[in-house]
């Protein structure tokens, strides 16, 4: 913003400039097309979006296991009517759906389900997907993918031809936050894991490691823990995570997503939308950082509380990699909170957002909303900036924005 430029003709440079930006999304639970119907994409999939399910029990007085046994027309029916129709759609996971029909070019005014439930019809995913990633402005998607998915894991073993615009991040969950139960699996599978971790249980860990890293070409690996997750510690957590996790990763030089504050389940007869959160103990990541300096730790925290000391524990430890507004994060009045708050103590060497798009189309809204934030706070920055006659040129605020959306993560990925 030079003296003759005024605030809003910068915003409007920023905003452009960003909207022309593609992006690397780097956390999602999408599927490449060869995964078939584990793709969900189209209106009754938006509807039945777990975010919802839990808005919608807020006004629903059916038993919980007598909405979970209809189809899921009925189930999405349901919360089209108390979250769409009964009231006004303001919460962010309920704007999400409104903003993704309006982009798609539909009327959102005549609220009529059968009608979108018609053009949604038309569509076939090859296409479907393309026009997603276009008005997303998303060029590559990372998904999330796990061996131990019943639906998923004969996909990979039969092997299909990658579209290459997805991506793969092996998810490992259940290893280390199920051992007891996971070390029969693995044993199931030809991999010589008991229950107690001898020398012998850790080599075969590595070896199943080994084994799916490859078969995915995952670009990380990655868990989400629970609030008191603690490092070191006596848990087999920690020891896995120790022994055989983190070696396996600095091998191959791949980072370690943690996820931190998730409390699984606090409600189960909501099934996936029965999880909740809680604030994590951030010292944890603080001593693996500082004793696994050749790792690399990618990070994202739920709780709002948290955010401050992540921003900090970056600034301290350049082999962490802070990202995303997480789910119960992901509000814009935490989005705004959390990018400016990155900004202002990180700068530019952050990855300020994932979508966790569950349906295909929801990288249409999570991306759009998302977007419009980060303009308005590098507007901000740069307005700062321009008072003292620092002048940002479009190559400065393109060359910030491909950082802001892909580029510092896939630098902090090739780093050795
Ligand atoms: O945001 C979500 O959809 C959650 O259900 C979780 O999947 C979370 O993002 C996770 O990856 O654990
Ligand atoms: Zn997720």
């Amino acid at each position: 913003m030079s003296h003759s430029e005024s605030r809003s003709a910068l915003g409007a440079r920023v905003e452009t400039i960003l909207t022309a930006t593609p992006v690397t999304d780097i956390h999602t639970h999408l599927y490449d097309p060869a995964f078939g119907d584990l793709l969900l994409w189209g209106i009754d999939d938006l509807l039945v979006y777990h975010y919802l399910v839990s808005e919608a029990f807020r006004w629903l007085e059916l038993p919980y296991d007598k909405f979970w046994a209809l189809p899921k027309a009925r189930q999405a029916e349901l919360i089209w009517d108390a979250l769409f129709v009964k009231h006004s759609p303001v919460s962010e996971a309920c704007r999400g759906v409104v903003t993704t029909l309006h982009a798609l070019g539909l009327d959102v005014r005549a609220r009529d389900l059968p009608a979108l439930r018609k053009w949604f019809a038309q569509w076939k995913p090859a296409d479907y997907i393309t026009r997603c990633m276009e008005l997303a402005g998303v060029k590559s998607i990372c998904m999330t993918n796990s061996p131990f998915d019943d639906l998923e894991r004969p996909v990979w073993e039969k092997g299909f031809n990658r579209d290459e615009r997805f991506t793969a991040a092996l998810r490992i969950d259940p290893l280390l936050v199920s051992w007891g139960d996971t070390a029969p699996i693995l044993a199931g599978w030809g991999y010589q894991a008991s229950g107690s971790l001898t020398d012998r249980t850790i080599s075969e860990v590595r070896r199943f490691l080994e084994d799916w890293t490859r078969k995915m070409d995952a670009r990380y690996l990655m868990v989400s823990l629970p609030p008191d997750f603690d490092f070191p510690a006596d848990t087999t957590t920690a020891r896995l995570l120790a022994k055989a996790v983190l070696p396996h990763c600095r091998d191959h030089g791949l980072p370690m997503a943690l996820m931190l504050g998730v409390k699984r389940q606090v409600n189960p007869a909501l099934r996936m939308a029965g999880d909740g959160m809680g604030r994590s103990r951030l010292v944890a990541l603080e001593r693996l950082c500082a004793l696994f300096p050749d790792n690399k730790f990618l990070a994202t925290v739920l709780s709002r509380e948290n955010q401050q000391d992540l921003c900090v524990l970056a600034r301290k430890f350049r082999n962490l990699h802070v990202f995303g507004c997480w789910w119960f994060t992901n509000v814009p009045v935490i989005i705004e909170e959390m990018t400016r708050m990155r900004l202002e103590l990180i700068g530019l060497s952050v990855t300020p957002q994932h979508s966790d798009a569950r349906v295909l189309d929801q990288v249409i809204y999570k991306w759009r909303h998302t977007r419009r934030i980060l303009a308005r706070v590098l507007t901000d920055k740069y307005a700062d900036l321009a008072e003292t006659g620092w002048d940002v040129t479009d190559a400065d605020i393109q060359r910030d924005a491909q950082d802001l959306l892909g580029g510092a993560f896939a630098r902090f990925c090739a780093k050795a």
